[in-house]
């Protein structure tokens, strides 16, 4: 199975990624303003990251799961045969395929924007966001689209993509497994152990992608807790870490395409900025983390910004 990027030949191009991160961003603060509220700024600074993980790092099949999301199923269990997860949206099992583990389910607006722009779910399944009975959640779960685990008390989802790289290496897949991570899951202990074991069982079937945006709820992560000199403390565990642009594509995807094989865990630290895209949002710094309009007069502006985005392509 060829890489989601080499389905069609023009799919991965650079300009590829940037344009389906700049719908992104869109469809996000569309939604922000539909809504009037939603995880923007998150959008704003991993929408270049999960846009190169899915049109370039990833080896994918097509989505097995239906364009319109079904209902929440009722919680997994032996007496529960309709259970599903999310992760059909990702595409069929298979032992040269990858799976993708999506941590920080807070950024699941982000998540359904960037499969809805890949066709991987239909340009409607927003209308059920966050409505009871709906598996389009406001904070994701395992049956939400594109998820695999649930993972809403953060820092959980890195230990059970471990299980997961674990058991497909005793198995013999070729595939590898990809995590998604927001910086904020670095103040948590359950990180540092999940990479003392990832390091100690030499899984370098895995591979994690952190969003660096240096925000968490209270504001600027170093002045909650100081995570840094994050690069620095987890080579110490043992990883094979790079800081990149996190806007870059070319950047992002370098590390994955260095090396097929590796014998340890690899951490793409990627560096963003949780303002790119819509420099307005700036003035709302520090408080960044959750945007409600405060004001008829700024939903104007940023309904305003949203059109001059969509006339430029941006
Ligand atoms: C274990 C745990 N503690 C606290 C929360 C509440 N919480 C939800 S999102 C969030 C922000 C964490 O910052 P980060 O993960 O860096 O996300 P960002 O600010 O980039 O959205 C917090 C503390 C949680 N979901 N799980």
């Amino acid at each position: 199975m060829a890489r989601a990027c080499s389905q069609a030949p023009d799919v991965c191009t650079r300009e590829r990624i940037q344009s389906v991160a700049d719908a992104v961003r869109r469809r996000v603060l569309e939604h922000t303003l539909t809504n009037n509220g939603g995880y923007l700024s998150q959008a704003c600074s991993s929408a270049e990251i999960l846009a190169t993980l899915y049109l370039r790092v990833m080896r994918l099949g097509m989505s097995t799961a239906p364009s319109i999301p079904r209902s929440f199923p009722g919680v997994p269990g032996a007496d529960n045969p309709d259970a599903f997860t999310g992760a059909g949206y990702n595409g069929p099992k298979g032992a040269d395929l990858d799976r993708f583990i999506f941590s920080p389910v807070h950024y699941a607006l982000v998540l359904y924007s960037v499969l809805i722009e890949l066709g991987r779910l239909g340009p409607n399944a927003l209308d059920e966001f966050n409505r009871d009975g709906s598996t389009v959640e406001l904070i994701g779960a395992e049956h939400s689209p594109g998820h695999e685990v649930t993972a809403g008390s953060l820092a959980q989802a890195i230990s059970q993509a471990g299980g997961i790289a674990l058991a497909r290496r005793l198995r013999g897949d070729s595939g590898r497994v990809w995590v998604f991570m927001s910086d904020g899951e670095f103040q948590e202990g359950q990180t540092w152990e999940a990479f003392a074991a990832l390091a100690y069982h030499r899984l370098g079937n895995l591979g994690v992608y952190v969003d660096a945006n240096a925000q968490q709820c209270d504001g600027p992560l170093d002045l909650v807790m100081n995570i840094e000199p994050l690069a620095d403390r987890l080579r110490a565990f043992g990883a094979e870490v790079h800081e990149v642009d996190g806007h870059d594509p070319d950047a992002l995807a370098a590390p994955a395409e260095s090396v097929e094989v590796r014998d340890r865990p690899l951490v793409v630290i990627a560096r963003t900025d949780p303002c790119r895209g819509i420099e307005r949002l700036r003035e709302r710094a520090p408080k960044l983390h959750y945007v409600r309009f405060k004001s008829e007069q700024e939903f104007a502006t940023y309904q305003t910004l949203l059109n001059e985005m969509r006339e430029e392509g941006l």
